[in-house]
């Protein structure tokens, strides 16, 4: 899979400068639409939806090319309830103890609290692994720039839900090593995210809060 050889050439589309006017104005559209959601609705999505959601992933840019990441899809009821029931644990002693009140602070317009009742009506939870090394024949493979790695191709699964006109909710119960003990992956692998996924339940609200404009966040020079 790695070990590819020699170059081919680059299949590339080149639209006229109009079209690509108009893209960019169509993509902001509908990517300016998402929002992370917290109340999900249990209806069922099909599996070979988030299959090519997690295919789009997989394109992902990656240092040296190695992939860094692994996804775990979890339907299965009694699983959704092991990894409410531990992220709970963990959320309780966030809000009580651990945040810090200039972060509780920063949470407050999200409306966060320690219940955690969507890890178990929505139909998916994608844990996301970081992979620290790869293995190989040989042995360990050296990982590079896997953080950025991994955090592009979670960046690219978000869109592609969203594109594909599902919710999601970008959790992170923290810390989060309880993943790696209820769904068995190594202690070579660590959480990165979980992800909660499905459709919002009806009448769900989301918090009155913006995004930055353009000249806060680009300088042109
Ligand atoms: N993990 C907690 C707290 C939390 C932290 C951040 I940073 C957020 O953007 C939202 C929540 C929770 O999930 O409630």
């Amino acid at each position: 899979m790695n070990e590819q050889s020699g170059f081919s050439p680059l299949n590339f589309t080149r639209y006229t400068e109009p079209d690509m006017l108009e893209r960019s104005r169509a993509w902001y559209d509908e990517v300016r639409q998402r929002r992370s959601v917290r109340a999900f609705s249990p209806e069922a999505v099909p599996l070979e939806i988030i299959e090519n959601c997690l295919r789009s992933a997989g394109t992902s840019v990656s240092g040296a090319n190695l992939q860094p990441w692994h996804f775990v899809v979890v339907s299965k009821p009694e699983i959704k309830t092991q990894i409410r029931l531990a992220a709970e644990t963990e959320e309780r002693a966030f809000y009580a103890v651990k945040a810090p009140e200039e972060w509780l602070e920063a949470l407050a317009p999200l409306g966060t609290d320690a219940d955690k009742p969507f890890l178990e009506t929505a139909p998916y939870l994608i844990a996301i692994f970081q992979q620290r090394y790869g293995e190989s024949d040989e042995g360990r493979v050296k990982h590079y720039y896997a953080t950025e790695s991994v955090g592009i191709a979670t960046g690219m699964l978000i869109t592609a839900l969203h594109h594909v006109g599902l919710a999601c909710l970008t959790h992170t119960p923290s810390p989060m090593g309880f993943l790696n003990k209820i769904l068995e992956r190594p202690k070579s692998e660590r959480p990165f995210l979980l992800l909660v996924v499905g459709y919002p339940s009806s009448g769900a609200e989301v918090p009155d809060i913006g995004k930055k404009a353009l000249t806060e966040i680009a300088t042109f020079l």
